[in-house]
């Protein structure tokens, strides 16, 4: 174990220097010391990005189930794996030990079987963050079937869209969910979204609250019976090293939604590694990432990383404000949380609020704080710093995407620097590199471009499910022989990397280009200001200009808004510059989201340019009642 887990500055820049001096030799050591194999690889990587192919420890066989589960069995089989928080702060927390995951995971995967899935088969998952999530997951890759989770926040259009995508023959559901003190008719959602798809035999449904849905006789069964019927014992299916994991869809900038698929070693290897190092998770640790396991996020930090290192995982079926905005810290010092995971978004939602959400409860647990998902602004990295983890936990921003199935980019806790706003280093093994508009690469340090990655790493998404055409054109074809991210960066004097977002996020003002993140920055820093969003719009004269969308504090809204107005701009010029300067600036009760919480750029983009009839796919959008009154307001 001894390369596993990096605990100095000098270790990270040996083993960094190791890892890109001879990738293979550094890999191989680490899947040899760290997981249970059935057969030892052949060859360690193949891989051309032209074509592109990407192979990791081809010949290999194993389960991924018996590195998350069956070998922590003899050791630490009485320890807490999955740590469930109700979403009702009044029922009583799950405490799931790797023994009883063992016996949940293994009736799951002969339920499965007696409902005719098999290897290689497609199993849609629609389900709230309940055990029966973490547990379907882990039986589909017990026998080897593909999980697709989709988040159980998408409309029946968007399941259908998925379902159908990848032919699941299979779906998981629940009666419904709770949100906050209500509930949601999951099961009339994917009702609706089977009157389109063909190709489902079998519906399972988890029972999760009090109602009276429908059972459509011949298709649906109810889940409970069907587990208790099955044997705790299920013999894993052994699988290659490049067999498909799981499928997880993820937007594209047009058109169809892109299923990625990750395969089994590789993705194994490097969740569970990247875990360990950017948590540095220690043995009686608990582990908490707020996501939803419909996203990435919750596949590789909720259940593949920390369960291969044998950790106790908090899973929160709730959400932050519910039955109040002090529930992530009464969480945090109920079940004494050690690492603490969550995306800017709800960081800043938090923010927006009084501090005496925070004041009231012991948050002395927390050694390291994270965040993933888009740049996190100076003004709220300082207000989770200093308010959450009181100055004395490092904040690991933590830089990846659904194709890259782990973090690449992060502070490592106490051993390298953090700056605030900054993913900064590469882990082991990632060659990131700078490219101008022209294809040419910048070296050296103080530069800014579009990020790309040289060389393969174990975790790389391997196609997009039936289109591989379509993955060569979207990661393989901007800068030839290297994988693009989509997303802009720049490296300061120190060679720290700072996200600077996507790159269509540009925006070009008389011929200067301006990120939009810099310029929300700025704007957030304004005392006054919760939230705000920048996109250009057409002027004659400057080619664009820029139009904010700005979401006010509580405070804020008793002031006047052409004051309001001069000072933002007088802000952005301080710290920018005039040219960043606002043409137009909207005052807004909220911004459009994601459901995963990204600002929805694309569709304040079109409104800010008069289109709006035509916003073009909103299946994603969280909250169309705020984009009802933006359109309203528009200037
Ligand atoms: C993990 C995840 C990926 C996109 C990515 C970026 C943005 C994610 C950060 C970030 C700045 C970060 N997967 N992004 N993390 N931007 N700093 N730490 O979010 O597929 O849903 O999104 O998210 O633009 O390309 S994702």
């Amino acid at each position: 174990m001894s390369d596993y887990q990096i605990k100095s500055l000098a270790n990270y820049k040996s083993t960094y220097q190791k890892s890109v001096a001879e990738p293979e030799a550094f890999w191989a050591a680490i899947a040899e010391d760290n997981f249970v194999w059935h057969k030892k690889w052949d060859k360690v990587l193949e891989w051309d990005f032209a074509k592109p192919e990407v192979k990791w420890f081809e010949g290999a066989q194993l389960n991924i189930t018996e590195n998350c589960i069956d070998r922590h069995l003899e050791k630490r089989g009485d320890k807490t794996a999955i740590l469930f928080e109700p979403n009702n702060p009044n029922e009583a927390a799950l405490h799931i030990s790797y023994k009883e995951l063992s016996n949940r995971v293994n009736r799951f995967a002969n339920v499965l079987k007696s409902n005719g899935v098999g290897k290689g088969d497609r199993v849609c998952i629609y389900l709230p963050m309940i055990p029966e999530l973490a547990v379907s997951v882990l039986a589909c890759a017990r026998i080897g079937a593909i999980h697709s989770v989709v988040f159980a926040g998408f409309s029946s259009t968007a399941l259908a869209t998925r379902i159908n995508d990848s032919d699941c023959k299979m779906v998981i559901t629940s009666d419904g969910s709770f949100r906050g003190d209500k509930t949601i008719d999951l099961k009339g959602i994917v009702d609706e979204a089977l009157l389109e798809c063909a190709v489902v035999e079998t519906v399972l449904v988890a029972k999760r609250i009090d109602s009276n849905i429908q059972l459509k006789s011949g298709r649906d069964k109810w889940l409970q019976p069907e587990l208790d019927a099955a044997s705790p014992i299920c013999a894993q299916e052994i699988m290659d090293a490049e067999d498909p994991l799981f499928i997880l869809y993820t937007s594209g900038s047009t058109g169809m939604p892109k299923g990625m698929v990750h395969t089994t070693a590789g993705y194994m290897v490097y969740s569970a590694y990247t875990f360990k190092n950017v948590f540095q998770y220690e043995a009686d640790d608990v582990y908490w990432c707020t996501a939803d396991i419909g996203w990435i996020t919750g596949h590789s930090y909720i259940v593949y990383g920390p369960l291969a290192n044998g950790a106790t995982t908090v899973m929160f079926e709730g959400t932050p404000s519910y039955p109040d905005c002090g529930r992530f810290w009464a969480i945090v010092e109920k079940h004494k949380v050690n690492q603490f995971y969550t995306a800017p978004t709800a960081i800043r939602a938090l923010a927006k609020e009084s501090l005496d959400n925070v004041k009231g409860y012991d948050l002395s647990s927390l050694k390291i704080l994270g965040t993933v998902g888009e740049p996190i602004n100076e003004e709220a990295w300082h207000w989770y710093n200093d308010h959450i983890g009181k100055k004395n936990c490092p904040i690991v921003d933590t830089w990846w995407q659904t194709e890259t199935g782990g973090i690449l980019i992060s502070p490592i806790p106490n051993v390298t620097e953090t700056k605030p706003t900054y993913a900064t280093l590469p882990l082991p093994g990632i060659q990131p590199a700078l490219f101008d508009k022209d294809g040419l690469e910048l070296e050296g340090n103080k530069q800014e471009g579009s990020l790309c990655i040289k060389y393969p790493w174990p975790s790389i998404a391997r196609t997009i499910w039936g289109n591989h055409d379509r993955y060569r054109e979207t990661y393989f074809s901007a800068f030839p022989g290297n994988y693009f991210t989509g997303d802009g960066a720049l490296r300061d004097e120190n060679g720290l990397y700072r996200i600077t977002g996507r790159v269509d996020d540009v925006i070009i003002v008389s011929g200067h280009n301006l990120g939009t993140a810099p310029i929300e920055d700025a704007i957030d820093e304004h005392p006054l200001v919760a939230e705000s969003a920048i996109v250009g719009f057409p002027h004659d004269i400057k080619g664009s200009a820029l139009y904010g969308y700005v979401t006010l504090k509580g405070e804020g809204l008793s002031k006047n808004e052409e004051d309001l107005k001069k000072e933002i701009n007088q802000l952005i010029a301080d710290l920018i510059g005039p040219i960043a300067k606002l043409d137009k600036i909207q005052f807004t009760n909220g911004l459009p989201k994601t459901r995963s919480g990204k600002i929805m750029r694309r569709i304040l983009r079109k409104i800010a340019c008069g289109e709006v009839d035509n916003l073009g796919d909103i299946s994603t959008l969280l909250n169309p009642e705020v984009v009802a009154s933006i359109k309203a307001n528009v200037l």
